[in-house]
């Protein structure tokens, strides 16, 4: 066996593994990654789109803002459509300035791995069977096999950065942890085409047979999707369905309709709301996906991602220049209180959007109610649009 010591053992290569490890780095605190993919499936992986303004002044302050800072589209608003009708809700107006930056959590990973390569500090693809060990205790390990070498990583902390499905939760005795959950009856079918965006901003529109959002991924890329059964199986959508379908649901405007082109990538996501309290076990700290998920609808979770690690660094930080921990013991509480608004607020994004198959007719009619409310009242746009672009930091 392999002995290894570090600072921060992180268990995972994801947006938030990635950026801890460069928040760290920056503090000159020393970190090993451990990542079970490889380097080239982590970077493919097709997923979020949006950032917070937030999330794109701490990649620029990360030192790894600059293609970001180059290629990310700004975006100063977005576009509900409903009834026929489509809506502008002018984020900059409303919230003094304040935007989004469409850029593919490809691309920030990939930023991101670039920037782990130069510091020169340890990170580990294609690890398998990773565990952590002795959590309660003042030097955790992480244990893995890596081209056929078994490697124990003793370290200070650990921070479970590796996503919904990983292993750093489940290693949290049941009775120290609340699970918070919620499982929306649909999900979403997402595409990528080679096709100019036809529309410079988002659309989200709720027709009667479903919600289809229009994004983009760069000026010659768009990105849409369809809600769609959450048991749907793709073979059944052919790309001239899946055509048609968005012609449908996005075209209620004016006749408008995305442009077409050849679709290079298709998936299908489930939808859940799911937070796990505390995000801490003794020396075990969970970030991003691995303590909680959100609805895609609202574009929150790559940057809620952002936000615990940027909260992890600070307290770890705290700790190695002075030796107080009060900011670790903050860490999930402070962490927490954003999850939730978030929560709420992608909770209620997928909930006005989505036609729920458990929905009655005053549902729906609630629903539009509730969108022509939205946006026709100052107050509720603004609720919208400064949530959106990302509640202030606290
Ligand atoms: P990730 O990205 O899942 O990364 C976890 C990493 O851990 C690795 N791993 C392990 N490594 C070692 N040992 C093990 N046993 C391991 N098990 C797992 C995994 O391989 C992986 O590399 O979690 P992280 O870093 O917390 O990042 C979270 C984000 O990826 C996620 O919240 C967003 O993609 C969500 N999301 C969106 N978020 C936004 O902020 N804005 C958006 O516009 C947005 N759109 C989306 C989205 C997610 C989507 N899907 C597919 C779920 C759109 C979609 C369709
Ligand atoms: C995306 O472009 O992938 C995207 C945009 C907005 C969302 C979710 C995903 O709410």
């Amino acid at each position: 066996m392999k002995h290894l010591r570090t600072q921060v053992g992180i268990v995972g290569a994801g947006p938030a593994g990635l950026l801890l490890a460069q928040l760290l780095h920056l503090e000159g605190i020393d970190s090993v990654v451990v990542e079970n993919r490889s380097r080239q499936y982590v970077i493919d992986r097709v997923r979020a789109g949006v950032l917070e303004q937030g999330t794109v002044d701490l990649m620029v302050e990360s030192g790894v803002g600059h293609r970001l800072q180059k290629e990310g589209m700004r975006h100063e608003g977005i576009f509900l459509e409903f009834n026929g009708t489509r809506h502008r809700i002018d984020f900059a107006e409303l919230t003094e300035g304040r935007a989004i930056t469409v850029y593919g959590q490809n691309e920030v990973v990939t930023d991101l791995i670039e920037a782990r390569f130069a510091s020169g500090r340890p990170i580990f693809f294609e690890a398998e069977e990773t565990s952590v060990h002795g959590t309660d205790t003042h030097s955790p390990t992480i244990q893995f096999r890596h081209s056929d070498e078994t490697y124990e990583v003793r370290c200070d902390f650990i921070a479970g950065c590796d996503g919904f499905h990983g292993i750093c939760r489940p290693s949290i005795p049941s009775n120290e942890m609340s699970i918070y959950e919620r499982v929306y009856p649909f999900a979403w079918l997402g595409i990528l085409a080679h096709a100019a965006p036809s529309c410079d901003e988002l659309v989200y529109s709720l027709h009667e047979r479903g919600f289809a959002l229009f994004s983009m991924r760069s000026p010659a890329v768009t990105r849409l999707y369809l809600q769609c059964a959450p048991d749907e199986d793709i073979s059944h959508w052919p790309d001239d369905r899946i055509w048609n379908e968005l012609d449908i649901r996005l075209g209620s405007f004016d006749g408008w309709r995305p442009n077409h082109g050849e679709i290079f990538q298709k998936g299908i996501t489930g939808m859940r709301s799911f937070v796990a309290e505390p995000m801490r076990s003794g020396r075990l700290f969970l970030a991003g996906d691995a303590g909680h998920i959100v609805p895609p609808t609202g574009a929150k979770g790559l940057n809620l991602a952002a936000s615990d690690v940027r909260n992890l660094a600070i307290a770890l930080e705290a700790f190695y220049r002075t030796g107080n921990q009060d900011l670790l013991g903050g860490y999930s509480a402070r962490s927490l209180r954003r999850v939730w608004k978030a929560q709420r607020f992608s909770w209620w994004m997928t909930s006005m959007l989505h036609i729920s198959p458990e929905a009655s007719a005053f549902d729906q009619r609630r629903q539009i109610a509730e969108l022509d409310y939205v946006t026709s009242s100052r107050a509720a746009m603004t609720s919208l649009a400064e949530n959106y672009v990302g509640l202030p930091v606290d």
